[in-house]
């Protein structure tokens, strides 16, 4: 059988939520709010745009467009700045075996991503030509938890919702597999992503068995 794999990329293929922590944490600085780490697991998942939202709400600041745009810009030119020097060490562990496994089995791989820099990041790391398919944040006009990125992501591969798996860090994105009626992988803690149909630490936890499972399913 052939099934449709699709990975969100921060938190599940690539440790980026470090660098956009970074990045915000200057603009909230500058504007005087406490930012903490704690603040920022709010923001996995979410667009750019809903991200800043949140940081302002969090200072009681309101903001004109123009200013809005300003740190829009400064976040991601701090943010791109991180990922110069992004090569294959930054891949999560276990991802890799995982790719080529379902390679090998001729399995069809896409990516699921709310980031607008997607491509580069799966270029650096020198993992882009495992993707039968990308959809990321500048193909989508409604964020995760809404199934758009997923359900065009299935579409493009030509694969019923049924038939797709999705592979998660946050809870908006388990969400969205599941009302596009996708099978639900969640990676991290089970008390965060209790949603999901099967809950795993991360990827060193996910054996060629368990996608044997799902390929099967
Ligand atoms: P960008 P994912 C998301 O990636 C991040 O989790 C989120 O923190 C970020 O704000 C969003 O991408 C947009 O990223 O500023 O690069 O367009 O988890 O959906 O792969
Ligand atoms: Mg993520």
């Amino acid at each position: 059988k052939t099934k449709a794999f699709i990975f969100d990329l921060d938190g599940v293929i690539v440790d980026t939520a470090k660098y956009h922590y970074l990045a915000w944490q200057k603009i909230a600085n500058q504007l005087g709010i406490e930012f903490t780490p704690e603040h920022n697991e709010e923001l996995k998942g979410v667009s750019r745009v809903r991200s800043l939202e949140l940081i302002l709400q969090l200072g009681k600041i309101e903001a004109s467009q123009e200013d809005k745009n300003k740190w829009l810009t400064q976040k991601n030119e701090d943010y791109l700045s991180y990922l110069v020097d992004m090569d294959d060490s930054e891949l999560l562990a276990g991802v890799l075996p995982v790719l080529r496994y379902l390679k090998e089995r001729k399995q069809l791989i896409a990516l699921g991503s709310a980031s607008k820099n997607a491509r580069p990041i799966l270029e650096k790391t020198g993992i882009i030509h495992y993707f039968d398919a990308i959809v990321d944040g500048n193909d989508v006009s409604n964020a995760k938890p809404d199934p758009e990125v997923f359900l065009r992501a299935a579409e493009l591969l030509n694969t019923a919702p049924e038939n797709a798996i999705v592979f998660e860090d946050s809870v908006a994105g388990i969400q969205a597999a599941n009302i596009a009626n996708m099978t639900s992988v969640g990676i991290g803690e089970a008390k965060i992503l209790h949603e999901a149909d099967y809950i795993f630490p991360d990827f060193t936890h996910i054996e060629t068995n368990f996608i044997e499972t799902l390929v099967n399913k």
